[in-house]
């Protein structure tokens, strides 16, 4: 049977690259649908751009040096990510808070992953702060990028327990795992045409989504 092209992707990404990896890895199993046209970072020393180039795929820096604003930067990294036309962005460990022009030139098609149960902990060092408020869940949130930080419609989630002993380390490794898990299945929903986010609802397979899809691993 014939099957549908796949989908362009663009991947912007800030360091290590393990979410990165994970979609790489989903492609060459076959379980993804997505051509990588491109790995962008902010910075040059990202490891994920080692990953990238070791896959066989472009890769591309765009450093904040020598723009004078936030706005100046993302009109170069629109610029940039365009050339590969791609249909979808994912966000994977990207540092940087975009714009509000960044994020309309891909609303519905520019898709984050963060280390919380949004809304909970929202912005940077969630492991820290989960453990900080003592709370008994933590865990992953795949969500579409609006303006507001991490505030967008989230996707999927998947739960982990905090443990007796838990350092931010030990925390993160287990929320990375899940990370990997649902990373690559709310891409393959979206290039598979099931998720679309339109006129301010996020519809999986024509359905309008009351709550995040919970893909809590089974203990
Ligand atoms: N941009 C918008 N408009 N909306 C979102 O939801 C975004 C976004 C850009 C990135 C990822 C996000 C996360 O999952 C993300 C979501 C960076 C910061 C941050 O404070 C916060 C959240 C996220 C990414 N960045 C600092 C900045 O001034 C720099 C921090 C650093 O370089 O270490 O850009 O958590
Ligand atoms: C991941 O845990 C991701 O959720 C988080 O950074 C890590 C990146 O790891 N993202 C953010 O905190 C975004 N602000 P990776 O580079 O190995 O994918």
């Amino acid at each position: 049977m014939d099957r549908p092209a796949p989908l362009p992707l663009v991947v912007l990404i800030s360091g290590r690259g393990s979410n990165l990896q994970s979609l790489m890895d989903a492609r060459a199993r076959g379980e993804l649908p997505v051509d990588i046209r491109a790995v962008i970072s902010n910075r040059a020393d990202a490891a994920g751009l080692e990953r990238a180039r070791a896959a066989g795929i472009e890769t591309a820096v765009l450093t904040a040096e020598g723009h004078p604003s936030r706005e100046a930067y993302d009109r170069d990294l629109m610029a940039l990510v365009d050339r590969y036309q791609p249909g979808l962005v994912v966000l994977a460990g990207f540092m940087r808070i975009l714009s509000p022009a960044f994020v309309a030139h891909y609303r519905g098609r520019l898709l984050n992953i963060h280390p919380a149960l949004l809304p909970a902990f929202r912005g940077l060092h969630t492991h820290e702060r989960a453990l900080a408020a003592g709370v008994a869940e933590h865990g992953a949130s795949v969500h579409f990028v609006t303006e507001e930080l991490d505030g967008g419609p989230v996707i999927v989630q998947a739960r982990v327990p905090v443990k007796p002993g838990d350092t931010p380390e030990r925390l993160a490794a287990r929320v990375l795992r899940q990370e990997h898990r649902i990373y690559p299945l709310a891409v393959r929903w979206f290039a598979e045409g099931r998720l679309r986010w339109e006129d301010g609802r996020v519809l999986l397979d024509g359905r309008p989504l009351s709550r995040p899809v919970d893909a809590t691993e089974a203990a």
